[in-house]
């Protein structure tokens, strides 16, 4: 049996259905309600102890952490590859997947956090957010959720996050000019991998990001065009946090275009 622990609009656990769905794998839904923090739970905390989805359980082997999943996921199911077959390829993959492990993930929760989604925290009162706050395992993490929950878009963190998004989107635009997907000719991973980040900025209003990035803009329409994506990630569509992150996401676009506008100026 497989089970997977995840959430409908958490990025990562959007990764892992995504993967899932290439390889045309069947699995247990086990849907965890963040803001609920039905992963801050004993029970949860004793499949993963990082208090995050998504969590994959096969044949009672756990595994988490949504990079190592894919790649296993990718290992045990039989299927289309999702690695490129050189060695070349599969190097430039994982130097895409290691970006979002290595920071672009943590901004993609300070873009989200800092916009949309701590609206949805500070309706739950002080002393739940507190909890919420003080129950993040990781001490670094705990403080940046700290700051984007009560101090939003003047969060220390945010531009930072936005500047780096913006570098990103620029290495992607640079990399699909002269191949068709990320780590070569053939749909890999490090698509699968990046393909709910833009949906993310997508959602939150940020798509002019890449209205002058044909190439980008490109491969996020064909991206979205496969019959996973709308498996994987439109059918798990929250309509709640869908017309939140529309109604923020727009209202804060213009400091976001500020920013962008005055680190190129310098
Ligand atoms: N490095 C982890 C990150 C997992 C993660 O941050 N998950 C988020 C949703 S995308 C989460 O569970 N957030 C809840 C929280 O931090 O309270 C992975 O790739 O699996």
């Amino acid at each position: 049996m497989i089970e997977l622990y995840h959430n409908d609009m958490s990025t990562c656990a959007q990764k892992v259905r995504l993967a899932l769905a290439e390889k045309g794998v069947r699995w247990e839904s086990r849907h965890l309600d963040l803001r609920a923090r039905d992963h801050q739970t004993p029970a949860y905390l004793k499949l993963n102890p990082n208090a995050v989805v998504p969590t994959l359980v096969h044949e009672r082997v756990v595994i988490f952490e949504s990079t190592v999943i894919n790649e296993y996921i990718d290992d045990a199911f039989d299927g289309v590859p999702l690695r490129p077959a050189d060695a070349v390829g599969r190097a430039r993959m994982r130097l895409w997947t290691k970006q979002l492990d290595e920071g672009l993930h943590a901004d993609t929760g300070v873009l989200s956090t800092s916009i949309a989604f701590r609206f949805q925290k500070l309706d739950k009162g002080e002393r739940e957010v507190q909890s919420l706050i003080d129950n993040v395992p990781d001490p670094v993490k705990r403080e940046r959720v700290r700051a984007n929950i009560f101090e939003g878009v003047n969060s220390p963190y945010f531009k930072e996050s936005v500047l780096r998004f913006d570098g990103l989107l620029a290495r992607m635009e640079a990399t699909l000019a002269s191949s068709s997907w990320l780590a070569g000719d053939t749909y890999s991973l490090a698509d699968v991998a990046y393909a709910p980040y833009l949906t993310r900025l997508e959602h939150l209003r940020m798509r002019e990001l890449w209205m002058e990035r044909p190439h980008l803009a490109n491969w996020f329409e064909r991206v979205r065009n496969r019959e996973a994506y709308k498996v994987a990630l439109e059918q798990w569509f929250n309509a709640k946090y869908l017309s939140l992150m529309e109604e923020k996401g727009e209202r804060e676009w213009p400091a976001i275009a500020r920013i962008i506008k005055e680190a190129s100026r310098a």
